[in-house]
C-alpha cells in the first residue's frame, strides 16, 4: 500500500494530524497497536489550551466540545489553610477548556469514520525502514499477516514506548530525563466536582488535585508513594486522604461515592532531541513527557502536531522544505518551555522524600509570593493557558 504520510499511533497526536492532513487532501494511515476500545477506555488529560481548541476546530472535530466542555477562567491553589486564584482572563485575557482527552479522541475517531480516514488497529512488530533516505516504508503485522506502507513520511505519533524514538540511533539521539519519587493516585468517580474550578493543593500529607469532567463526573489525584498499589486504596480510604489534604471548607463539601477507575501514573520529565530525523518526526509523547501538574502533556502533543503539520502543508502545496527542516526545533523551542513550567509546578506543590526545612519554606515563600503577586500571577496564567504556537 502506498500513502503520503504513515502515521504510527492512533492517540490523540495521530488522530489528529491524520484529520488535519485529511483537510488539506494529504493521505495518512495512521496504524494503531491498540483496538479502539482499548484506546477510549484510558482516562487521562482533562485540560485543553485554546491552540488545541482550535486544531480540532480547524480539523473539523470541535462541535461537542463547544457543547459540552467546560470554560475555566482560572484555577484555585491551596497550601496550609490558605487558598487563593490565579484568574487566567483577567491576567492574560484567555481561558481553558476542561474537555477529557478520551472525549477529544472519540471525537477524532468519529471524524475519521466520517472522512473514511485509515486507521488500522491491533497492528504489530511496527518497523520504521530508510527514514533517513528518499523513500521510507514501514512495515508490521495485522492479523498475523505481513504489512507494507510506502510513504512519503513517517510521523511517530506512538508515546512514550512506541518504536518511532527508538529508530532513531543512538549516535544521533540525546534523552534528558527526570524521574520523580512519586506518582499520583487517580479516581474517577460520578460525582460533582467539589468547586466548579481546579484546586491544586500542597499540604504536608502530599499534593491533591480536584479536576472534573462534567458536572456529574469528578477527577481526584492525590500523590503516593512510587510502591504503591491501587489495590492498596479502598474508596474509603482516598477519600478520607483526600479530604485531609485540601483546605477545611472544600473538604467539608466533597461529595464521595464509589470509584469507577483507580490507577497510578509515575511522574516523569522528558525530552528527546532531535525531534526529526530524515522523514520520521516525532510528535506528542514519542519525543517528550511531563508529569500532569499543569497539564501540558497533551497540550504539547498538540503543538508539534501544529508544527509538523504547517510543515508538510508547505511541503505538498509548495514544494518548500524550509518547515520541514525547522520542525524540531520549533516544536522544542516550545517543548522545554512546557517542561519548565511543569517541572516549576511539580517541585512547588509536592512533597519530596528527604525535603529539608529551608527546601519547605522555599516552597511556601514560592506560593506566598504567587498569592500576593499579579506579575507572579500573570506569569502562571500565561504558561497554563499555554504560550503561543
Ligand atoms: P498517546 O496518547 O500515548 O498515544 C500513543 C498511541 O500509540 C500507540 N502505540 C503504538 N502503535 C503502533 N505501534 C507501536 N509500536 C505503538 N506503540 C504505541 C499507543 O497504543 C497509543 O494509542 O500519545 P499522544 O498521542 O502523543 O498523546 C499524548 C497524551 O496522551 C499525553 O501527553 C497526556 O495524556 C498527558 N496528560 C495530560 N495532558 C494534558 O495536556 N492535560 C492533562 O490534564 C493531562 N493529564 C496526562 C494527564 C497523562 C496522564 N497519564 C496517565 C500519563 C493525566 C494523567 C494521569
Ligand atoms: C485531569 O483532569 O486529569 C487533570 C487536570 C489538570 C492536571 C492534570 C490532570 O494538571
Amino acid at each position: 500500500m502506498r500513502t503520503q504520510v504513515a502515521i504510527i499511533g492512533g492517540g490523540p497526536s495521530g488522530l489528529l494530524l491524520a484529520q488535519l492532513l485529511h483537510a488539506q487532501g494529504i493521505s495518512s494511515v495512521v496504524l494503531e497497536r491498540q483496538t479502539r476500545a482499548h484506546v477510549l477506555g484510558r482516562i487521562r488529560a482533562g485540560v485543553l489550551e485554546q491552540g488545541l481548541v482550535g486544531l480540532l476546530e480547524k480539523a473539523g472535530c470541535a462541535d461537542r466540545l463547544h457543547a459540552e466542555g467546560f470554560t475555566h477562567d482560572g484555577t484555585l491553589l491551596s497550601y496550609g489553610d490558605q487558598m487563593f486564584r490565579v484568574d487566567f482572563t483577567e491576567h492574560v485575557g484567555k481561558p481553558v477548556v476542561v474537555y477529557g482527552q478520551t472525549e477529544v479522541t472519540r471525537d477524532l475517531y468519529a471524524a475519521s469514520d466520517a472522512a473514511g480516514g485509515k486507521v488500522l488497529h491491533s497492528v504489530q512488530n511496527v518497523v520504521i525502514d530508510d527514514a533517513d533516505g528518499d523513500s521510507p516504508s514501514v512495515t508490521c503485522e495485522i492479523d498475523g499477516e505481513p504489512f507494507r506502507i510506502d510513504c512519503d513520511f513517517v510521523a511517530g505519533c506512538d508515546g512514550f514506548h512506541g518504536v518511532s524514538r527508538k529508530t532513531i540511533p543512538e549516535s544521533v539521539r540525546k534523552e534528558f530525563e527526570k524521574v520523580y519519587p512519586f506518582g499520583w493516585l487517580g479516581v474517577l468517580s460520578e460525582t460533582p466536582p467539589v468547586n466548579h474550578e481546579l484546586i491544586y493543593a500542597n499540604s504536608p500529607r502530599g499534593f491533591a488535585l480536584c479536576s472534573m469532567r462534567n458536572a456529574k463526573l469528578s477527577r481526584y489525584y492525590i500523590q503516593c508513594s512510587l510502591d504503591d498499589s491501587p489495590d492498596n486504596w479502598s474508596d474509603a480510604a482516598f477519600w478520607d486522604e483526600l479530604k485531609r489534604r485540601i483546605p477545611e471548607d472544600q473538604a467539608a463539601q466533597l461529595i464521595t461515592g464509589p470509584s469507577i477507575e483507580k490507577s497510578i501514573a509515575p511522574l516523569r520529565s522528558f525530552v528527546t532531541e532531535p525531534m526529526r530525523w530524515g522523514r520520521l518526526f516525532l510528535c506528542g509523547d514519542a519525543a517528550h513527557i511531563v508529569p500532569p501538574t499543569g497539564a501540558k502533556g497533551l497540550n504539547t502533543a498538540a503543538s508539534d502536531v501544529h508544527y509538523l503539520f504547517e510543515a508538510l502543508v508547505a511541503f505538498y502545496k509548495f514544494g518548500s522544505t524550509e518547515d520541514i527542516a525547522a520542525y524540531s526545533d520549533r516544536a522544542l523551542a516550545r517543548v522545554w518551555k512546557a517542561e519548565r513550567f511543569s517541572w516549576w509546578f511539580t517541585t512547588l506543590m509536592h512533597q519530596f522524600p528527604g525535603q529539608s526545612e529551608f527546601d519547605l519554606k522555599m516552597q511556601i515563600a514560592d506560593l506566598e509570593f504567587l498569592r500576593s503577586s499579579a506579575s507572579a500571577q500573570k506569569a502562571m496564567a500565561e504558561n497554563y493557558v499555554g504560550l503561543p504556537y
